[in-house]
């Protein structure tokens, strides 16, 4: 069990309702996770964290309307609300949870050019945020993944682990998802049960 550890991906205030881009039912989550930390000796958290001036957001690309996808630096990329601001409350984790009992915070999205759902690697796998490194200097093999969003951040960081040579649970009570297309949560569980993530119902 010691090479286990528990992922919380973007537990945070503006993914939650009456955020600036809210997850639906991302609240509850916290309980879930909460109960979820009891089984894991090590928990780590990714918290999204953009300047104000990110390529992320619709508003630094005048004429451009929100959720309509862009070429941002040769990527695809969703334009989203602006969320996660570095400093803000809506970037602080969810309040309700034991943050105490996380032993390490990453955070990512921090580059204006870029972005990063992952939080292990940004969007044009160019940098680390040191999580894969990290969890391997402290003996971690497998990875159980939650968090917000299903079909966003929390896939991509499973599919990254992954390919970083991790086994990877997501735990699907304990995280939520944007569907921004009715369909992209369910479609977003299938590709990450095709390529080996195990899927905790
Ligand atoms: C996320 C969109 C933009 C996420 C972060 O945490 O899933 N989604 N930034
Ligand atoms: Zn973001």
């Amino acid at each position: 069990m010691n090479d286990h550890a528990l992922i919380l991906v973007d537990i945070q205030n503006d993914f939650l309702p009456g955020g600036a881009l809210a997850v639906p039912e991302g609240d509850l989550v916290i309980p879930v996770a909460n109960r979820l930390m009891d089984d894991f000796p090590i928990i780590v958290a990714t918290q999204d964290w953009h300047p104000a001036d990110h390529g992320s957001f619709a508003g630094n690309h005048p004429g451009k309307q929100l959720f309509e996808v862009i070429d941002l630096n040769g990527l695809p990329q969703v334009l989203w609300p602006v969320h996660c601001v570095q400093g803000t409350s809506g970037a602080d984790l969810a309040p309700g949870l034991q943050a105490e009992r996380i032993t390490k915070v990453f955070r990512k999205g921090t580059d204006p050019a870029i972005d990063s759902y992952s939080g292990l690697y940004d969007n044009g796998h160019r940098k680390s945020t040191g999580l894969a490194e990290w969890l391997r200097e402290q003996g971690v093999n497998r990875v159980t993944v939650c968090g917000l969003a299903t079909d966003y951040c929390v896939k991509f960081t499973a599919l990254d682990a992954l390919a970083e040579g991790f086994a990877v649970t997501l735990h699907l009570p304990a995280s939520r998802g944007v569907n921004l297309t009715p369909g992209d949560v369910d479609k977003a569980v299938e590709e990450m049960r095709s390529k080996g993530v195990t899927i905790q119902e």
